[in-house]
């Protein structure tokens, strides 16, 4: 799939972040803990080089405890991981004693050709709505960096210091211009990483009401107080695409989402479906 929607400020970032490597000790790597393969641009490997990186599996509040954990041993045999969750705290605190850990080794150099002790330089890398800037203020404790809840929201770099021993460069989010498996937009789409104009929204909440169904189908059901019998209706939906439509009707009787006639607007059912989604409180899910 060719994403024909690769913003411009996107490819500015990218050659922004090569210009600013040289300044950098250490890549904050921030992913989706929901999405630990397809949250990750694979054109950073290019990019960074062999620069020291940190990955962070961020919004661990919202994924599935137990994969998380399977996730982070797995991920640990290429290099250093935590789980954490910027908005709760969880992890927050390991973070900066780990970055100086990791630093020791060039810091020791650094003292071997005469420099002057400095604060550690850490880029904040990931992509858009990750957590990124909200990580920079859960660190220092403020406000300096703007969040919200959409991609997109940070556009120029900007440093940020936690306190004496690191230096923090917020960057705007990064996508890659070319998903080679349509699944990764998917995820990436339900998961708000992607701009909500670039997906069909209701193709977008059907497919995520399939995926659900398939792999956490007793969260849905207690979310939306399905019954068995409306499960097998919105599978009977499933078997006739020409019919799609039917699981986000139900979902719109759920949630009265009515217009005239009687009939379900099946767009406001999908972005509310969307934002519940998001928000964690149908399923806490993995989803690679
Ligand atoms: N549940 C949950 N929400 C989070 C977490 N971290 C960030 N968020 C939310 O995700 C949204 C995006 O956060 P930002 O910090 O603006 O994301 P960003 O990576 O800086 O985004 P861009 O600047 O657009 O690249 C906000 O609504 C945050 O509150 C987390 O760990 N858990
Ligand atoms: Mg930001």
């Amino acid at each position: 799939m060719n994403i024909q929607w690769y913003p411009g400020h996107m490819t500015r970032a990218k050659r922004k972040l090569e210009e600013q490597l040289k300044w950098v000790d250490i890549i904050l790597e921030l992913a989706d803990a929901r999405l630990p393969l397809s949250s990750r641009n694979p054109l950073l490997n290019q990019l960074l080089g062999t620069k020291q990186r940190l990955l962070l599996l961020n919004k661990s509040d919202l994924a599935d405890k137990v994969r998380t954990e399977q996730w982070v041993t797995m991920l640990k045999k290429d290099g250093p991981v935590l789980a954490i969750s910027s908005t709760t705290s969880i992890g927050i605190k390991n973070i900066v004693p780990l970055l100086e850990k990791l630093m020791t080794e060039k810091r020791e150099r650094l003292a071997a050709r005469g420099v002057r002790e400095r604060p550690i330089r850490v880029m904040v890398v990931g992509i858009p709505n990750i957590g990124k800037s909200t990580l920079i203020n859960q660190l220092t404790g403020g406000s300096q960096a703007k969040t919200g809840n959409k991609p997109g929201v940070t556009r120029g770099n900007q440093w940020v210091r936690i306190h004496d021993k690191v230096e923090l460069l917020d960057t705007p989010g990064m996508l890659w211009p070319k998903f080679d498996d349509p699944e990764v937009g998917r995820k990436l789409a339900v998961t708000g990483a992607v701009r909500d104009e670039v997906f069909d929204q209701e193709e977008l909440a059907l497919w995520l009401l399939k995926w659900l169904k398939a792999n956490y189908p007793q969260d849905l059901a207690g979310f939306y107080k399905l019954t068995a019998e409306e499960m097998t209706e919105a599978e009977r939906s499933d078997e006739n695409e020409s019919e799609s439509g039917f699981g986000l009707e139900l979902i719109g009787r759920k949630r009265g989402c009515l217009i005239s006639g009687g009939r379900i607007d099946t767009f406001k059912a999908a972005q509310i479906f969307l934002r519940e989604f998001r928000s964690g409180k149908i399923a806490k899910v993995t989803m690679d």
